[in-house]
């Protein structure tokens, strides 16, 4: 799979891309992740990126013609021959697990970071596809939200991770937020791992886990529970936390 990235602060980057498992997966060429500065593709003198909105009011707005050139250059003249150009805005859809899933389908992505108080509306209008958000608050850019979003899709092709089907448990992926984990030692300041992951009962630990997912979405976001696919044990488990918590209180877990 193919990124393309267009942003103004190209340095961000190499940090994220050169460790763990976005750097094994271009290793290992499963991906590649290529930077472009958009300020290369801004051919006056002092290669100017931004410039007062007319109308005035505050604030830079990218112009248009970098961002046209840059992407126009990297993907050809032909939007039909390019995959989809997203533009990271705090404007755009919300960006989501099932988002991710449904962009790590195609060959090539386009991301272009914003910045300053936006970018003019014809790149808008007449080069993006798609605007994505990473959630309801205000970056300085949208370099780590790109960053988030391939992280997001990356990890879900497969080979990218070491364990096989490591992404299909997480939370999210199941609609469940995970239960807890332990690891080494058994003992920790008195602490025990519970007894039934130490049983070895495979069977017994796959239930018990499946358990503590739904008790630690009960506790923490319940509004998941009415979209999770859940079986009829799920339910039964449910309907016995209901009773639980009804009479004891909710725990913390
Ligand atoms: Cl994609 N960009 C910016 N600048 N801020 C954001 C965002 C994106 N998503 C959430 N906040």
């Amino acid at each position: 799979m193919h990124f393309n990235i267009f942003t103004l602060f190209p340095e961000m980057f190499g940090c994220y891309f050169g460790v763990s498992i976005l750097e094994r997966v271009q290793a290992m060429g499963l991906v590649e992740l290529v930077v472009h500065d958009i300020r290369d593709f801004a051919h006056d003198r002092h290669r100017v990126t931004d410039e007062p909105p007319y109308g005035g009011g505050g604030g830079m707005v990218l112009k248009p013609e970098p961002i046209f050139r840059a992407v126009e250059a990297v993907t050809g003249a032909d939007p039909a021959r390019r995959g989809p150009v997203i533009l990271l805005t705090p404007q755009g859809r919300q960006f989501t697990q099932s988002v991710a899933q449904e962009l790590a389908g195609y060959e090539q992505l386009n991301l272009i970071a914003g910045r300053y108080e936006g970018v003019d509306e014809r790149v808008r209008a007449h080069l993006v596809t798609d605007e994505l958000s990473i959630g309801d608050y205000v970056l300085t850019g949208g370099e780590l939200a790109a960053m988030v979003v391939i992280d997001a899709i990356v990890r879900l092709l497969p080979g990218a991770l070491g364990a096989e089907g490591a992404a299909e448990s997480d939370s999210y992926a199941t609609g469940l937020l995970e239960g807890p984990h332990y690891t080494r030692p058994a003992i920790y300041r008195g602490w025990q791992v519970p007894a039934v992951l130490r049983s070895g009962h495979a069977a017994n630990i796959a239930r018990w886990r499946r358990e503590q997912a739904l008790r630690r979405t009960w506790n923490r976001r319940p509004e998941l529970l009415l979209t999770a696919p859940l079986d009829e044990e799920d339910r039964f488990f449910l309907g016995r936390l209901a009773e639980e918590i009804g009479g004891a209180g909710a725990d913390s877990s």
